[in-house]
């Protein structure tokens, strides 16, 4: 339940709080009107390449920006620097072992360094990976490595107002279809991700997983998780499904993973490190296969491009990253900010997902086409506002269609408002939601942009824009 439930409840007001106490301060910089015009100017219009100086608060990301607990940044110091066989990479190991129960484990620098081994290792030229939505990185190293993505996510992911408690389920008729049209030698996996970051950080069903399961058993096809962001996931699960009220986080999380093949990692989220990833695997010779190729392009299999320390640090925050309290009070201040702007009626996606809120771009102006980009404006004009930093979520996310070179178009059109864990407070998500207010208050008036730089890859990383 989060805060202002609380406070509306007659018999009296009992708040919770984070469970933990802040030890160091990191000061941060306010900045004039003035200022924030020249720098949106000359960051081409794109929150990417804003100066985080210029930036007041930052909700660009949840990915790398969290902040470490005192035992992690004690764990940086008994960092054992060795080339091989760091003993940090056996904790990290032990830790994912233990945790989401896995038999193998392959460290890479951050989540697309794993993505990138399990695609080559895993992907043959040609073959289709069907997945419950794009992730922008995991689709492109699908693709780079040959593989065709296909979206099997239910419906209802696509409507920002489907209030569906699952809404990262995958529709197994959709992927049934796709097997009887491509057969099961055409699918190179499934891609499922938990939760669903393009959807709005939508969960998947326990029931869902193992109807997942039980499905590609009968077809002999292996299913390979995103688990970013699974703690937040299996916290759903824990609320929302039935039988898993009595069952810890923790137990929720070891359940979904055995569902699963293996996993990849962006340990900057859910794992609470500012760096680091791995790739977890059940089967001993695609593991074998993937510690041999992140010799390529990481580093040897008992670092993949961490520092020893970081390892260490990684270790410990998969640890604290399974207790109910700490992802409890991370959920509770995501929906406390998305209540305050369901109060004003500015249009979220609903129900509010684990790790941000997503503003409704097409719903919040509705003058403008999608080729106008309506939720790159919206993050430009918040950061006009107020200094507060955001991200698009829509057509630019999307991309070109490799084979068509057309933009893809997806329903939804979203900016997003990411919410770092353990680093702001209440007062700051009042602050954010009195701007995004201000810039609801003049939507009729806003015009949109149109870009006028296009990388080759990933584009909404370095696009540039200006106003139309
Ligand atoms: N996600 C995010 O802000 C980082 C920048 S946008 C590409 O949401 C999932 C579900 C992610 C994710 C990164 C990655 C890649 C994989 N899966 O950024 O390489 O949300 O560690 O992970 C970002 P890395």
């Amino acid at each position: 339940m989060s805060n202002l439930q609380t406070m509306g409840q007659q018999h009296g007001r009992r708040s919770w709080a984070e469970p933990w106490k802040i030890k160091m301060v990191e000061p941060i910089k306010m900045t004039s009107a003035d200022d924030r015009k020249r720098a949106l100017s000359e960051a081409g219009y794109n929150t990417f390449l804003l100066r985080s100086d210029d930036v007041y608060i930052d909700l660009l990301t949840d990915s790398g920006t969290s902040a470490m607990s005192d035992r992690q940044w004690a764990g940086i110091m008994l960092g054992d620097e060795a080339y091989a066989g760091s003993r940090n990479f056996y904790h990290l190991e032990a830790a994912v072992q233990t945790h989401y129960g896995y038999r193998f484990v392959v460290p890479t620098h951050q989540g697309r360094g794993a993505e990138n081994l399990i695609s080559q290792v895993a992907i043959k030229r040609g073959q289709y990976v069907p997945g419950n939505m794009y992730f922008t990185t995991t689709r492109l190293h699908q693709e780079l490595a040959g593989g065709i993505f296909a979206d099997v996510i239910i419906d209802a992911a696509h409507d920002s107002q489907d209030l569906h408690p699952f809404k990262g389920d995958v529709d197994l008729d959709k992927l049934r279809a796709l097997i009887d049209k491509v057969g099961a030698d055409g699918i190179a996996y499934i891609s499922l991700a938990a939760t669903v970051n393009m959807a709005g950080g939508q969960p998947v069903s326990m029931a869902n997983a193992r109807a997942l399961r039980e499905l590609c058993n009968r077809h002999g096809i292996r299913v390979y998780l995103d688990a970013t962001r699974l703690v937040e996931n299996a916290y759903f699960i824990q609320e929302r499904e039935p039988g898993y009220a009595d069952k810890t986080v923790s137990e929720i999380v070891k359940e979904f993973c055995g569902y699963t093949d293996g996993a990849w990692m962006s340990a900057k989220k859910d794992n609470l490190v500012n760096i680091g990833g791995w790739l977890a695997l059940n089967h001993e010779d695609v593991f074998e296969a993937a510690r041999n190729l992140v010799v390529v392009y990481e580093g040897l299999h008992t670092y993949g491009g961490m520092a020893g320390r970081d390892m260490e640090a990684l270790a410990i925050g998969i640890e604290e990253s399974m207790s109910d309290d700490h992802i409890r009070a991370r959920i509770g201040q995501v929906r406390y900010l998305g209540e305050l702007l369901e109060q004003w009626s500015i249009p979220i996606v609903r129900p509010i997902g684990g790790h941000a809120i997503f503003l409704d771009a097409r719903r919040f102006y509705p003058h403008l086409t999608q080729t106008d980009f309506p939720a790159q404006t919206l993050a430009a004009e918040l950061y006009l506002d107020s200094g507060v930093r955001s991200m698009e979520r829509g057509i630019v996310s999307a991309g070109r269609d490799p084979a068509t070179g057309d933009h893809r178009f997806p329903k939804l059109e979203l900016t997003r408002l990411t919410i770092p864990r353990r680093v702001y407070t209440q007062a700051h998500m009042d602050v954010v939601a009195e701007s995004v207010k201000a810039v609801y208050d003049h939507r009729d008036s806003t015009r949109g942009l149109r870009m006028v730089y296009e990388p080759q890859y990933l584009r909404f990383f370095q696009a540039r824009f200006e106003p139309a």
